[in-house]
C-alpha cells in the first residue's frame, strides 16, 4: 500500500489581507472514489463554481422599501404584498422606473472582479413585472416604463463575454398582477382563481421567451412552486429542457424535479451534504433594494460564509439589490471587490473544492481537493497552536496558501497541532 502524502494549507480568515489556509495531501485514491459517482454532466461547472451572484431587481427596487411614507423592512420585493398595494396603483410605479444608470458591462465586470462564476437575475418576481422584452404581457420594462430597453439582453451578452454563466429567476406560481396567478388575495378572490389558465397564458409562454431569446442559460431559478401536480410539473420541466437541454433547473421548480438542491433562504447546513447544492444569502437583510437597510455583510463575513458553505460541499449564491436607477449599492460594490481580491490569492481553497474531512472546529472550517486539505482559520487560537483532530494521513508539507511559507506542525497520536504565526490578529478587538 502506498500512502500518498498530504500537503496542508493554512489560510487565516481573520483579516482580509492575511487569510491563512492549511493544505494537506492525502491518499489520492480516497478522493477519487469520493467524486466518481455518475451524475448529470451539466452539473460539473456548477459544482466547481462555488460562488454565484443573485440579483433581485424589479419595480420594487424603485419603491425602495417605502410606501405612502411608511418604511418596510425585511424583503423589499414583497412590498406590494406587505402594503397590500392594489394592482392598478402598483402599475403606476412603472412610469417612474427609469434605470438610466444601468450598465450591463459594469455589473458583469463587478461580478468578474469579485470572483463570481455564475449570475442569476430576476426576470419576473412575485409582483408579476417582467424585467425583459415580453410579448406575452405588457406589464414589462420595455412597454410600461420610460426606460424602454431590455436590460436582460445586455446582461446576457456582458456575462457571456466574461465567461460567467447566466441565468434567470422566474416566479412560476406567485404572480400578484394576474387574477389567476398565485397569492394576490387583496385584489382577487382565491376561490375564483384558475391557476392552470395563468400557467397557460403567462408563466409558460414567458418562460419560453426567456429560454429562447437570451442564448444558452446556465440556470433557470424557480421559486415557491404551486398549482401544479407532479405530472404537470414534469411536463413543464420537459418542455423547457427541450429549449435549453444544458440548463440547470433549481429545486424550487417543485415536486423533486430540480437538478440541484437549494436550502431555505439564508441557510447553511451544519454538516457536509453530498450532491450538488447551493445556499442563497442576502447581502444586507433584503433581496430587493431597500434604501434604509444598510446592514451589509462585510467582506470578511462574505469570505467566511463562502468558506463555510464550501466546507459543507456547496455553492454560495450571494444576492445584491440594485436600486431603481440601476446603481448597485456602494457597500455591495466595495465588499464584493474585496472578496474578489481575497479569492485572487486564495481561490485554490474554494473553486473546485469539496468539503474537508476534518469537521468544523472552533477555529474554522476545512475544504479539500485530491491530496490537499485547506484549513480556513477564522479565529486563531490564543496560543497559536491550531488543533486538527483525527488526522492520521502522512503529511508532506504544511504551508500558508497566500505566501507559500512553510509552517511547523507536531503530531500527538491521532492529532496534529499546527503552529500558526501569531500576528496583529491576536487582538480580539482593536479599537
Ligand atoms: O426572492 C426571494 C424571496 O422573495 C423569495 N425567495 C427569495 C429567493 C420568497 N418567496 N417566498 N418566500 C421567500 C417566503 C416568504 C416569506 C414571508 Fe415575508 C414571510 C412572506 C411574508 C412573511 C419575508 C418577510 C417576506 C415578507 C416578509
Amino acid at each position: 500500500m502506498t500512502l500518498k502524502r498530504i500537503a496542508i494549507f493554512f489560510i487565516s480568515l481573520l483579516m482580509l489581507t492575511s487569510t491563512s489556509l492549511v493544505y494537506c495531501q492525502t491518499m489520492d485514491e480516497m478522493w477519487d472514489s469520493a467524486t466518481s459517482a455518475k451524475e448529470n454532466p451539466n452539473l460539473k461547472w456548477f459544482r466547481e463554481a462555488k460562488f454565484g451572484l443573485f440579483i433581485h431587481w424589479g419595480l420594487y427596487s424603485q419603491i425602495a422599501g417605502t410606501w405612502k411614507d411608511k418604511n418596510y423592512y425585511g424583503s423589499g420585493e414583497w412590498i406590494m404584498n406587505q402594503a397590500k398595494i392594489p394592482v392598478k396603483e402598483y402599475e403606476k410605479v412603472a412610469a417612474d422606473f427609469n434605470p438610466v444608470n444601468f450598465n450591463a458591462n459594469e455589473w458583469a465586470q463587478l461580478a468578474k472582479d469579485a470572483g463570481i462564476k455564475y449570475m442569476v437575475i430576476t426576470a419576473k418576481h412575485h409582483d408579476g413585472f417582467a424585467m425583459y422584452d415580453s410579448k406575452v404581457s405588457d406589464f414589462n420594462i420595455v412597454k410600461a416604463t420610460p426606460f424602454k430597453k431590455d436590460p436582460m439582453k445586455a446582461l446576457a451578452a456582458a456575462t457571456a463575454k466574461r465567461g460567467i454563466y447566466f441565468g434567470f429567476y422566474y416566479s412560476q406560481f406567485q404572480d400578484w398582477h394576474e387574477p389567476n396567478g398565485g397569492r394576490n388575495t387583496w385584489d382577487f378572490e382565491e376561490s375564483k382563481k384558475n391557476y392552470k389558465a395563468y400557467y397557460r397564458q403567462k408563466a409558460i409562454p414567458q418562460l419560453k421567451e426567456l429560454l429562447t431569446n437570451y442564448g444558452p442559460l446556465g440556470i433557470v431559478w424557480f421559486d415557491t412552486p404551486g398549482g401544479l401536480t407532479k405530472e404537470e410539473t414534469q411536463n413543464l420541466v420537459d418542455s423547457l429542457h427541450a429549449l435549453q437541454p444544458k440548463s440547470l433547473f433549481s429545486s424550487r421548480v417543485g415536486q423533486g424535479l430540480g437538478d440541484y438542491k437549494d436550502f431555505g433562504d439564508s441557510e447553511v447546513p451544519p454538516i457536509p451534504i453530498e450532491g450538488a447544492w447551493e445556499s442563497i444569502y442576502t447581502h444586507n437583510d433584503s433581496w430587493g433594494y431597500i434604501k434604509h437597510d444598510l446592514n451589509f455583510k462585510s467582506s470578511r463575513e462574505i469570505i467566511q460564509l463562502l468558506a463555510n458553505v464550501a466546507s459543507k460541499g456547496g455553492n454560495l449564491m450571494l444576492n445584491i439589490g440594485p436600486d431603481g436607477k440601476g446603481n448597485i449599492p456602494p457597500y455591495s460594490v466595495q465588499f464584493l471587490k474585496e472578496t474578489g481580491k481575497w479569492l485572487s490569492k486564495n481561490g485554490e481553497s474554494i473553486y473546485g473544492t469539496t468539503y474537508g474531512f476534518v469537521p468544523e472546529q472552533p477555529w474554522g472550517v476545512t475544504t479539500s481537493k485530491p491530496g490537499k486539505l485547506f484549513l480556513h482559520v477564522f479565529k486563531k487560537p490564543p496560543d497559536g497552536k491550531l488543533f486538527v483532530p483525527g488526522f492520521t494521513n502522512e503529511i508532506a508539507k504544511v504551508y500558508s496558501l497566500a505566501n507559500k511559507k512553510t509552517i511547523v506542525f507536531t503530531r500527538k497520536g491521532k492529532d496534529i497541532y499546527v503552529n500558526i504565526p501569531l500576528d496583529e490578529d491576536a487582538h480580539p478587538d482593536e479599537v
